[in-house]
């Protein structure tokens, strides 16, 4: 049987729903989502397999215009990524206008000169004028391609998307096993889960400055696991923030990744986290390289 496989870059502003779509393809968390901008910071692989295709999905932190060094290298990892994977899904957020950064990364996606397709994200906010307005304003970004009317968040539109992207995978063996569902290691899987939940609970700058490390996963001979957790901050304030009054904050975090966590081993878990605090760790070449950040 002949089979078909590639690497699919998802690409879009923040926000837009990237990698909740991503999960809804793959069919199982592979990527934390949350409503803060640039949830995702390391490029994500997650592998969706049928009988004769695999797609490995490439969730890309989100870009806007480069406005600096930092998001200058973003940019360039961005447009690497394209030119490497062998087709782009390009994501819109439907309820928001088509902004300068949405043409902006349509510009890189022309010129990386591989196929793309368009998602218009989150249609079930929409009714079917506004839903139609997206799609005019997507069709406006010249982008070659299909255009498709989306929801990562009830799966509406998903198999017509999938189905198109699927026509672009050049013919080639499966590149991971058919079970294989993301390259994320463990360790930094169920950090991101914990992460998860303090970008849920904390607002302002604190989404941006929490790091998780997991420091220890044991397994006991009952068959729970003991998992041990640092979330870091960058300073005193945030710890305390993190901490919360009476511990109160550390312990929902706690209990609600501890939820997911189990959710995801199958097993049950005893979740035990700290607050640590290390100045500029954004900074930090040895931490980032641990974390597994480029
Ligand atoms: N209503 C609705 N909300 C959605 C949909 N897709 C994503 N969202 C929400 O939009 C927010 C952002 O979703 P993410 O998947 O984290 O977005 P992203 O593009 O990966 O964001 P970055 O990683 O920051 O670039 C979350 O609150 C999601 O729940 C959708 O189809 N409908
Ligand atoms: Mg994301």
């Amino acid at each position: 049987m002949s089979t078909r496989s590639g690497f699919v870059a998802l690409a879009g502003r923040p926000n837009v729903g990237k990698s909740t779509l991503l999960n809804r393809i793959v069919g199982t968390k592979v990527a934390i989502v949350s409503d803060r901008p640039q949830t995702t910071r390391r490029a994500i692989r997650g592998v969706a397999t049928a009988e004769d295709w695999q797609l490995v999905l490439v969730d890309l932190p989100g870009v806007q215009r480069p406005r600096d060094t930092l998001t200058e290298r973003m940019q360039q990892r961005m447009q690497r990524e394209l030119g490497d994977s062998d087709a782009v899904l390009f994501v819109l957020n439907g309820q928001q206008l088509v902004g300068a950064g949405d043409r902006f990364i349509a510009r890189a996606i022309a010129g990386a000169g591989v196929p793309a397709i368009t998602a218009v994200n989150k249609v079930d906010l929409l009714d079917r004028a506004r839903t139609a307005a997206a799609l005019t304003a997507a069709e406006d970004l010249d982008v070659r391609g299909e255009i498709f009317p989306v929801s990562g968040r009830t799966g509406a539109g998903v198999p017509e998307l999938l189905g198109a992207v699927v026509e672009l995978l050049p013919e080639g063996p499966f590149l991971y096993p058919r079970e294989e569902r993301s390259d994320l290691a463990d360790d930094v899987r169920l950090a991101e889960l914990i992460r998860e939940q303090v970008l849920r609970r904390t607002r302002d700058e604190l989404p941006h400055a929490v790091e998780v490390e997991l420091d220890e996963i044991e397994e006991r001979a009952d068959g729970l696991f003991v998992i041990r957790a640092r979330v870091w901050a960058e300073s005193d304030s945030q710890k305390a923030i993190l901490i919360g009054a009476g511990g109160r904050m550390v312990r929902q975090i706690g209990t609600a990744a501890r939820r997911e966590i189990e959710a995801a081993l199958g097993r049950r878990v005893h979740l035990d986290l700290t607050v640590r605090v290390r100045k500029g760790w954004r900074r930090d070449d040895a931490l980032l390289d641990r974390l597994g950040i480029e």
